[in-house]
Parts: structure tokens; sequence; C-alpha cells
């Protein structure tokens, strides 16, 4: 099946800005469900609420917009009701780690056999660009005028805190490697959290002084670097996979 066959066109075109991360990710995953060729008719797209929330009304196959914050306990009752579905959770982070922040800690924990996409933009894109859990330091947003006062949210520290854990960080910019993270969450059997680096030009980046989406992307490339064998946590700016097999505690 090409990868075309995975979206619905007739919601084309998309609600996302020129420029916008959330797109290179969308496409990068329908890339990989052609590369594996995924039957439709064996998996699902959950989303929450958010610009990257909307991903789930454009796949044309089973899926469901869920409401904010909760598309990881939906997923997961979805992965319970019928256990053979490949489900794929494709959402922002101040939808998975902010308002849904409690979820994640405890479907990490059960390891819920899930593969999830997390849109890092480090910002609540669709509300107009207030600070996000995952906000860095200093970062001049919309309700952080002065620069956030907070560290941002470790998430592969909470994503690796289980013995049993699959974490992988991946950006906009690096499309191979991020086929590769989501393949490999893909065949992971259980929980499977792929944390993409990505950003938002009109609501965040422009506040941010970025021109244009090529500069933030830009912006990315330089800054993150991969690391493909990594020994321990991943660096600040490092991208690449953690996974342990490790059931014991
Ligand atoms: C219960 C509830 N609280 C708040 C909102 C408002 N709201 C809509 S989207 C959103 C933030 C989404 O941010 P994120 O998940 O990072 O997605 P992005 O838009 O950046 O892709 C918020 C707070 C809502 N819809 N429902």
């Amino acid at each position: 099946m090409r990868y075309k066959n995975y979206i619905k066109w007739s919601r084309m075109p998309t609600t996302w800005c020129p420029g916008c991360a959330i797109g290179i990710v969308f496409k990068q995953l329908t890339f990989t469900l052609e590369d594996i060729q995924m039957p439709k008719s064996e998996m699902s797209v959950v989303s929450g609420i958010g610009c990257s929330g909307r991903a789930a009304g454009y796949f044309d196959l089973d899926s469901v917009h869920s409401t904010h914050g909760r598309a990881l306990p939906i997923a997961e009752g979805i992965k319970r009701a019928n256990y053979k579905l490949n489900v794929i959770v494709f959402s922002g982070d101040g939808d998975l780690v902010g308002i849904g922040g409690n979820h994640l800690l405890h479907v990490a924990r059960r390891d819920v056999n899930l593969t999830v996409i997390c849109i890092n933009n480090e910002t609540y894109g669709m509300t107009g660009g207030q600070m996000a859990p995952t906000t860095k330091k200093g970062t001049k947003t919309l309700t952080s005028t002065h620069g956030s006062a907070y560290f941002p949210m470790n998430i592969q520290q909470i994503v690796t805190s289980t013995p049993k854990h699959f974490y992988a960080r991946s950006s906009a910019f690096r499309i191979s490697h991020l086929q590769k993270c989501i393949k490999e969450a893909i065949a992971w059997e259980g929980f499977a959290f792929v944390d993409v680096i990505s950003y938002c030009i009109e609501n965040f980046g422009r506040r941010m002084g970025f021109k244009s989406p090529f500069e933030m992307l830009d912006k990315i490339k330089q800054d993150y670097r991969i690391n493909y064998k990594p020994e321990g946590l991943l660096g600040d700016f490092e991208l690449g996979i953690l996974k342990n097999d490790d059931q014991k505690s």
C-alpha cells in the first residue's frame, strides 16, 4: 500500500499553518506505515486536542480525535478491547505531558502496548503559544514574557523510570532517523514513546525572533545531534533510542 492510501484526502488541506512541523511528522508516519506495509484494518490512531491532535482526522482509517489530555487512556481502552490492533497515539506535548501527564505516568508504568508519537514543539500551539511543561527555561512565550522561570519536564526520565522501556528522541529535521524511531516503536512489544523535537513558527517561533519556518528547522538541525549508541540517558541535545527489555525491577 502506498503512503497516500493512509491519508484521508477529503480532509485536505490540513489546518496546520504553512511551514508547521506537524505535517512533516505526519507524512513520515505515513511513509513508515507504507514501509512496514501496515494493513489499515490492523491499526488505529488516537489523538488528543491541539494542532497535533488534528492528525487523527487526517488518517483514512479508524481513528479517534479524543478530548484534551485523554488520548492515552482512550488508546489503552482500545488496545485492551482489541489487543491485536496496533494503536498509535499522535498528539502534542501539552496534551500528553501537560494536561495528560498523569496518564503518561501510569500508562508507561503499566507498560501498555502503545506507540506514542509526541509532537514536542515546547508550547501550547493551538491556543496561541502559552508556556508548556516542556518549554525550556528562559524561553519567552505568551505567558512567560520575561522567559520561563522553570526547567522543563524531563520526559526521557519519566519514560525510562520503569525497568522495561522504550524512549526515542528524534526531530522534524532528521526524517530518516524519525522513520527508524517510529518503525522500532511500532515493533516494540510494550509502551513506546517517540519524542519528536518539532516547532511552531506562528505562535511560538516568531515571538523568539525566528523569521521563517526554515530558520526554526535549521536551529533544530544545528542544536541536536544523533547519538547512535547512547550509554545511559541521552544528553539534552541528543537524539537517539533508549530501549531496555529488562523485566526485573
Ligand atoms: C480541558 C481543556 N482544557 C484546555 C483546552 C484548551 N486547549 C486546546 S489545545 C490546548 C493545548 C494544546 O497543546 P499541545 O498539546 O502542545 O498541541 P499543539 O497545539 O502545540 O500541537 C489547550 C490548552 C481544551 N481544549 N480542553
